[in-house]
Parts: C-alpha cells; sequence; structure tokens
C-alpha cells in the first residue's frame, strides 16, 4: 500500500497554516507554529504515532495563541480526514494507556465519521511556555470535529502540568496510529453501515 498522505492549507486573517501528514511515516517532522510549547506537543504526537508531519503556521500571537492553536486543530483533522480517504481496510478504533512518571493519560479514538470529544483533564497551571492550558481542549475539539473522529481525552492520574500535556498529545498519536493501522481481515469499510 502507498504512504497515505493528507495535506491542508488554509488561509483566514487570522491565521495562515500549511500542514502535511503521512500516516505510514516514521514520525520525522518539521513544526513551526510560532509557540514553542505546542510545537513540542506536536512534535511528541508525530514521534509517538510515526506520523511524518509538516507544519507551517503563522497566526495573529500578537492577539494570543487562540486563533493560531484551534486553526492547527482545524487543518490537522482535515489533512488526517483527506490521508484516510474512505477508511476502507483499516482498524477504526485506537486506544492507548499512556504513563509519564506520575501522570498517567488515556486516549481512545473511534474513526466513526461522527465528531464527539470527551475531555477530562484539569490543569492547575494558566499556561505552559507561551501555551494557554485552556487551549489543549481547544485543539482536541477542534481536530475531533474536523476528523470527524470521536475522541475520548482523560487524565487517569493527575501531576506535572507539562507531563499532563505531553501524555495527552502522546497518548493521541498512539491511538491514532492504532486506529489507522490496516487490518489485513477487512477490505471494505468496516462498518455495519457500510460507511464511515
Ligand atoms: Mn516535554
Amino acid at each position: 500500500m502507498e504512504n497515505r498522505i493528507g495535506s491542508c492549507t488554509r488561509k483566514t486573517k487570522e491565521t495562515d497554516i500549511t500542514l502535511s501528514i503521512n500516516l505510514d511515516g516514521s514520525g520525522r517532522n518539521q513544526i513551526d507554529t510560532g509557540i514553542p510549547f505546542f510545537d513540542h506537543m506536536l512534535d511528541g504526537f508525530a514521534r509517538h504515532g510515526l506520523f511524518d508531519l509538516n507544519v507551517k503556521a503563522k497566526g495573529d500571537l500578537d492577539v494570543d495563541c487562540h486563533h493560531t492553536i484551534e486553526d492547527t486543530g482545524i487543518v490537522l483533522g482535515e489533512a488526517v480526514a483527506k490521508a484516510l480517504g474512505n477508511k476502507a481496510g483499516i482498524k477504526r478504533y485506537g486506544s492507548f494507556l499512556l504513563p509519564m512518571d506520575e501522570v498517567l493519560a488515556l486516549c481512545a479514538i473511534d474513526l466513526s465519521g461522527r465528531p464527539y470529544l470527551k475531555y477530562d483533564a484539569e490543569f492547575t497551571v494558566p499556561y505552559l511556555g507561551a501555551m494557554d492550558t485552556e487551549m489543549i481542549q481547544e485543539f482536541f475539539y477542534a481536530v475531533s470535529y474536523s476528523a470527524a473522529m470521536n475522541l475520548h481525552l482523560k487524565i487517569m492520574d493527575q501531576g506535572n502540568n507539562h507531563h499532563m500535556a505531553e501524555a495527552l498529545f502522546k497518548a493521541f498519536g498512539k491511538a491514532l496510529d492504532m486506529a489507522t493501522q490496516e487490518e489485513p481481515r477487512i477490505k471494505e469499510v468496516w462498518s455495519t453501515k457500510g460507511s464511515l
């Protein structure tokens, strides 16, 4: 099977983003959003999901990080959806329980075509670097609806805020890698409805 690659460009008055993802990559990535902590999170996502990811985002960071992070989520979701096409022959479900020292994060995904985010994570600091911690939920919400995926994220054991954020992004990478893997026993779309 050829590498499944999706790319997406989005330009508004607030942001200008170009992103491409190779679902069958090796984790190589080049990420520049202008928000170093967010770059660090996307690096963890790509590396541990074994996705090749290129992101160039220029946003209105003079306002704050909101539009840049939200719109990067929208563009990432669209690129994943494009790379998956009709989703024939994939596992569809994926989940991962990721420990990071004292922190334990859960991610479960169904590439169902029905967007839904269930997010349960409480941060005790407002910022990590120049990234608002409340933007973590906004990012995953944007990904979930633009890729039309059912996405559950939950911090099972709390701890250091940097660890909690990083554990969520890495768990998301691992679970998405699992859900997008090919299932050789299935040739068609794995749904009783016949489409996802
Ligand atoms: Mn880190």
